[in-house]
């Protein structure tokens, strides 16, 4: 039996329970809503654009956005949010254009943006390591007396990483208004969640750390919210970070480049598939009468519409001049480097250069 806050059931749940987020209006579950099909949207046209080549290898997310989504309606403007490549699209629920993002996926340096135009960290590949900078930026804040808290994303492999327990382990001493975010889709890449913990659950690391831990279903966006709000109520209120283990099953590949059929168990993702968050939610609002057909087909072109201009507007920026794969690396350049660039820019022909 897993550990966790004291009052809180095994794992939290909102939608399948049929009762209601208190505090939460019509307009604010639709936006919700909205939320999760511009981040559905978006995933399923990536994957199409990748296959028709158009992006490079891209980390699906598909059946995430319940997580992504709740989590941060719970957020205030003010707070950051640290991602992974699995929330790369974050940001649009920020406001930022869906090329931006499109742009990372291509390796366009039009895809980095400055974090603090957002309170979007940049995306981190690196299994983990933005644990202890989303601690550090919560730390900060509370030093300056600000209300700002971070939110930070993680998988369920990253638990099992140095720099996971670095920020853990930072954010409790410090009391650092962090919310820890973990997305168990129960793989890391082909590794089981079996085989990456002997801990009967993951909401029990928390106890190590001396902060309180919450389990919530991952496909419903509202105990995820209502998990997140509470968490971060009691960031700014001077209660600490807290852990939240949102509890899912992948349902997508990894990434464009896997093919889990060799690994995964296969009735379980179809199982999932049926059964997964933005349906559910869909479902839910539709049996409160808040949801019926005109709307949610106006919901769902507005972004099919976002997502043709935003390839387009990313297809239409030219290349980056090839010099750029030898700025920013050195304060100080090798003298080589000159050299270099003439010698690619003799290779590559005039195209590129
Ligand atoms: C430090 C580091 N080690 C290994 C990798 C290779 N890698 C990429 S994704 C991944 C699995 C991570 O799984 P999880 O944390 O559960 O996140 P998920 O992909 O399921 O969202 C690994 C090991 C990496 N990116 N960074
Ligand atoms: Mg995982």
């Amino acid at each position: 039996m897993a550990r966790v806050a004291e009052g809180e059931p095994d794992l939290r749940r909102v939608i399948d329970e049929d009762r209601e987020v208190d505090g939460l209006g019509e307009q604010a579950l639709l936006e919700l809503y909205r939320s999760m099909v511009l981040l559905r949207t978006y995933d399923e046209r990536s994957v199409v654009y990748h296959r028709q080549g158009r992006i490079g290898t891209y980390a699906i997310f598909w059946n995430h956005e319940a997580m992504q989504a709740g989590a941060v309606h719970a957020l205030s403007d003010e707070d950051w949010i640290f991602p992974s490549y699995r929330e790369s699209a974050i940001g649009l629920l920020r406001g930022m254009p869906p090329e931006t993002i499109l742009h990372w996926w291509r390796g366009h340096p039009a895809g980095w943006w400055s974090p603090a135009d957002y309170n979007v960290a940049s995306i981190c590949v690196p299994i983990a390591t933005q644990v202890p900078h989303a601690a550090g930026l919560a730390w900060g804040k509370k030093l300056k007396g600000s209300a700002a808290c971070a939110l930070v994303f993680f998988g369920d492999g990253a638990t099992s990483e140095g720099s996971f327990h670095e920020g853990a382990n930072f954010a409790g001493v410090f009391q650092a208004p962090l919310v820890l975010f973990c997305n168990n889709n129960g793989w890391a890449i082909s590794t089981p969640l079996a085989a990456q913990t002997r801990a009967e659950a993951l909401v029990d690391k928390a106890a190590g750390y001396g902060i309180p831990g919450v389990r919530v279903d991952g496909g419903d966006v509202l105990a995820v919210y209502e998990a997140v709000r509470e968490a971060v109520e009691r960031a700014r209120s001077g209660g600490g970070p807290t852990f939240i283990e949102a509890v899912s099953y992948r349902a997508a590949p990894h990434a464009t480049a896997d093919d889990p059929r060799a690994y995964i168990d296969l009735e379980r993702v179809e199982e999932e598939k049926r059964n997964e968050c933005l349906g559910r939610y869909e479902r839910y609002l539709r049996r409160l009468g808040i949801l019926g057909d005109d709307l949610d087909a106006t919901i769902r072109a507005e972004a099919a519409d976002a997502m043709r201009a935003g390839i387009a507007a990313a297809e239409a920026e030219p290349d980056p001049d090839i010099s750029l794969l030898f700025e920013n690396a050195y304060a100080s350049p090798p003298r080589s480097f000159a050299q270099d660039l003439a010698e690619l820019r003799r290779v590559l022909g005039g195209d590129l250069g």
